[in-house]
């Protein structure tokens, strides 16, 4: 199988750590969007999004990150990652939605303002956007805070995709400086996850910000 990817973005290296943990077989190839690979009429009639990353399979073509998580993950049942139970299922379906509507957007400010910014040249910080989104990560993150003050992972305390998908901006938090000051279970939970060698080997070293 083969990634069409941007290796330093959290939605391409959750599926290399998941092709990891699975020990599935994964070319990754870097899109190099800074000379526009990912613009290339070869490579939107793949994805039409232009946008990273995208899966092959044969001529089996996906894209969206977490419907990937769930094509890898159903090719290894066995490893529980995609629950059998349909409560289970419809669990996990549930936390991957509330990441995509809910936490992503509450951190996407932070990683924006404090990190894409610096690293593309967009000028300096806005911090009267960052100051809103401090000011509105509570009401969200409270949320998560709370489920994994009772639990170890977000479904049936086991390991799924679902947590895959939700750490996976982990190994980002604090140099965007989301202030998870008052959620150790966050943290914790981001470190226990994303914590493993399939995780080491698939999150590149982001170079020192300036
Ligand atoms: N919902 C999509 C989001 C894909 C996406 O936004 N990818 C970004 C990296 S996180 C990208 O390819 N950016 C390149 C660009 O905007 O040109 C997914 O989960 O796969």
């Amino acid at each position: 199988m083969k990634l069409y990817a941007l290796p330093p973005s959290p939605n391409t290296f959750k599926v290399v750590a998941l092709a990891h943990h699975l020990g599935l077989e994964l070319e990754v190839i870097d899109m190099d969007v800074a000379s526009g690979g990912h613009k290339t009429a070869d490579y939107m009639a793949k994805n039409p999004n232009a946008l990273m990353p995208t899966l092959e399979d044969g001529d089996f073509c996906l894209w969206e990150s977490n419907a990937i998580l769930l094509y890898l993950a159903q090719k290894k049942p066995e490893s529980g990652l995609w629950p059998a139970d349909p409560k289970d299922q419809a669990k996990v379906q549930q936390w991957l939605d509330w990441g995509g509507n809910h936490w992503g957007p509450s951190i996407r400010p932070f990683f924006f303002e404090r990190i894409a910014k610096a690293r593309f040249g967009l000028g300096p910080a806005d911090e009267a956007e960052v100051a809103k989104a401090v000011e509105a990560f509570p009401k969200v993150a409270d949320v998560l805070e709370a489920h994994l003050k009772q639990h170890q992972f977000l479904v049936g305390d086991k390991l799924t995709i679902a947590d895959f998908a939700l750490a996976s901006s982990g190994p980002y938090l604090g140099m965007a400086g989301v202030p998870l000051e008052n959620y150790p279970n966050i943290t914790a939970y981001c470190a226990r996850v994303t914590g493993t060698e399939a995780w080491k080997k698939a999150v590149p070293q982001m170079p020192a910000m300036k």
